[in-house]
């Protein structure tokens, strides 16, 4: 019988087709069953004795087999050619992938990100600037005349022709305020430049400085955005004191502090036996200031306050030389994750 036959050729042809390693036995096996002697071609061929109704079903079921068997042996070559094409090449696809670590922000993008989120919350929008200044917008506008001594304080990188590196970010609120109208509140982080470098310093390093201009805004203001952001940055608990200082762009001034964060206030050689670390200053914008940029002053007031990046950083996260930042030492690095 034809059928048990065919039956029989299926079993055979499945069970030796598992049994194909390379292409030569895979041509062997082509011409043995799908070749013009071939089993299937020759079980195709004695269906012309058969009764018509047999033969449309015996041939249906002969031509399904040998199709599904090309598309199979197509696939089978495939993969054979693959794999001889990695043993040429030396690879082993069975060994596990190389592993390799994910970078990570650098801790400084981190914190300016947090302290970016906390002013954000208060509604303090986020501005940017050039680098490279000139001096009337890096120290004359900022109340800061020619013969003023933090003209040497904040030793300045000049560039040709008067252009200089800016020595803090207050320029960028310079040209924030006569570019726009009050109200305002605007916070400035990016690099600035002084030409200094020890274990504290670097000649180059972050400031973020922020600056809100309103009808009535007053020093209590001031004190109040200041300690939500100290207890933000280092914890709820954290305790904070305001002392009086002075800066040219600003009066009155003031520098704030918070309780040491090793020692607790106890005194230790991290905040040199004070209790309390320094971590910025601030104060009421002066009114020179505002008059350059053409602020009413009977109108409008203001405070600003600006505070050192690595610094918080350094603190926040116990760092003691401010280098760290700028080695990029994998290990350093990765422990910021
Ligand atoms: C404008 C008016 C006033 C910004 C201010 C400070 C006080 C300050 C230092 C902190 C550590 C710089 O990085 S640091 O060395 N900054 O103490 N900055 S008030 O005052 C401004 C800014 C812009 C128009």
């Amino acid at each position: 019988m034809i059928s048990e036959e065919i039956e029989k050729l299926k079993k055979e042809v499945w069970e030796n087709f598992e049994k194909i390693q390379d292409l030569s036995h895979l041509e062997n096996f082509r011409v043995k069953y799908l070749g013009k002697k071939g089993k299937i071609t020759f079980l195709l061929k004695s269906l012309k004795d058969l009764s018509l109704e047999e033969k449309r079903r015996l041939g249906k079921e002969l031509n399904e087999l040998r199709d599904q068997l090309e598309r199979k042996l197509k696939i089978k070559e495939r993969e054979i050619l693959f794999k001889e094409e990695d043993k040429d090449l030396g690879l082993d696809l069975t060994l596990p992938g190389r592993s390799f670590s994910v970078g990570t922000l650098h801790p400084l993008s981190q914190v300016i990100g947090e302290l970016c989120d906390i002013f954000s919350r208060l509604g303090f929008e986020i501005v940017t600037g050039p680098e490279i200044e000139t001096e009337y917008y890096n120290f004359t506008a900022l109340n800061i005349p020619d013969w003023h001594p933090a003209r040497d304080m904040q030793a300045t990188f000049y560039l040709k022709n008067g252009a200089l590196l800016r020595t803090h970010t207050s320029p960028m609120q310079i040209r924030t305020m006569l570019e726009r109208k009050p109200p305002l509140r605007i916070i400035a982080p990016g690099k600035v430049y002084r030409c200094d470098a020890d274990v504290r310093h670097s000649p180059m390093f972050h400031q973020l400085e922020g600056l809100m201009v309103d009808k009535d805004v007053s020093f209590a203001d001031l004190k109040g955005v200041l300690t939500y952001f100290a207890k933000e940055t280092f914890g709820k608990k954290t305790r904070v004191r305001f002392r009086p200082s002075y800066f040219p762009f600003t009066e009155p001034s003031l520098e704030m502090d918070i309780e040491c964060v090793i020692c607790k206030g106890k005194g230790c050689r991290v905040c040199g036996e004070a209790g309390w670390l320094e971590i910025l200053g601030a104060g009421m914008v002066h009114p020179e200031v505002f008059n350059a940029v053409n602020y009413d002053t009977e109108t409008w007031q203001g405070f600003a306050f600006g505070l050192g990046i690595e610094r918080i950083t350094m603190i926040k996260y116990g760092i003691d030389d401010i280098r760290m930042f700028f080695e990029n030492h994998l290990s350093f690095l990765q422990s910021f994750k």
